[in-house]
């Protein structure tokens, strides 16, 4: 790496931790190890991310295989799967022996590929999720999923533990990867759901910052919902007593007044598509939750 002074290249010692990818994520995750005395040496594919954390106390290796040789614990933080990828075949000997740590966003099959991978290769591969901003890791209000290796996680735990709170979803890799992805899903959702009610209350002229203002305490309040409807799915009994029916929460009203007021109404027509399934299926008298059964049955 270009940005590197002599006396930090070419680390000949070995430290506690490797990490490979200085983006947003894999800086701060760096520059919490060095907070919390770890020593660490770092790889990014472009040159010139390290300095900072070189400044810190970090070692720079200029190549891949060199910053795995350095540490027993090896840290991918990285764009995607296929980075990964192509960033660990070059290093697949020198990881024999060591333990991976990969915080890099996949899928749950992708992830399990990275398993098979690492276990062909004698490599002990703890998958992560990462529900954290950069700024809130090295702080407890942040949290990583884990699945795969047992081993590894009660090895790393207090290391682990620098960087957020831990939580082990099992040894099938994939596992850590699918509470992630499906935490994401309600939170995108919310989000598009927040963007076309900003939509409609624009054609009023309502600024997005005040329908803003309205609808974040509203949402929170609903959220509260949310341990009621889990209650009912879990019990798989949708005419449990005292809900709303499907039939009287149709929002085919809803839809309407965005095709009248010019607003693409997809993201509620969406939710109106399976609440007329369940309806069409005989379950009109039943709570709004047995929806949830079409979206599992993939239909
Ligand atoms: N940042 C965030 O808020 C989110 C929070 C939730 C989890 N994500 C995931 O973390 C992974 C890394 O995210 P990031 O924010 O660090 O991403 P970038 O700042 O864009 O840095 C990407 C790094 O990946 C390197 N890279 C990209 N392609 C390759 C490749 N083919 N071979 C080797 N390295 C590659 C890139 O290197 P360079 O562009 O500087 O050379 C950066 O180091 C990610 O999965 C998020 O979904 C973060």
């Amino acid at each position: 790496m270009d940005d590197v002074p002599d006396s930090n290249r070419n680390p000949t010692h070995t430290t506690d931790i490797t990490v490979l990818g200085l983006g947003a994520m894999g800086s701060a995750l760096t520059a919490a190890l060095l907070d919390a005395g770890r020593s660490v040496t770092v790889w990014n594919r472009t040159a010139g991310r390290a300095s900072e954390l070189v400044g810190r106390g970090a070692g720079a290796a200029d190549t891949v295989a060199e910053a795995v040789l350095a540490s027993p614990v090896v840290i991918a933080c990285l764009l995607d799967h296929s980075s990964v990828a192509e960033t660990l075949h070059l290093a697949a000997g020198e990881l024999r022996g060591r333990t991976l740590v990969n915080l890099t966003t996949t899928t749950p099959n992708e992830s399990r590929a990275l398993a098979s991978w690492a276990a062909e290769h004698g490599v002990d591969h703890l998958d992560g999720a990462i529900m954290a901003v950069p700024a809130m890791i090295g702080s407890r209000a942040g949290q990583i999923f884990y699945s795969g290796s047992r081993a590894a996680y009660d090895a790393l735990l207090p290391t682990l533990e620098v960087w957020a709170t831990s939580e082990f979803h099992g040894q099938d890799a994939g596992r850590a990867s699918l509470v992630d992805l499906a935490m994401l899903s309600g939170m995108y959702q919310m989000f598009t759901g927040f963007f076309h009610g900003a939509a409609m209350a624009a054609t009023m002229g309502m600024s997005a910052s005040d329908f803003a203002a309205r609808q974040a305490p509203f949402l929170a309040a609903m959220t509260e919902e949310l341990a009621g409807y889990a209650k009912v799915v879990d019990g798989g009994d949708y005419a449990v007593p005292g809900q709303q029916s499907l039939e009287f929460s149709d929002l085919s009203h809803i839809v309407r007044a965005s095709e009248e007021e010019g607003v693409a109404p997809s993201p509620i027509a969406a939710v109106q598509a399976l609440i007329s399934g369940q309806i069409a299926a005989g379950h009109g008298s039943e709570g709004l939750a047995r929806i949830y059964e079409s979206l599992r049955s993939g239909s």
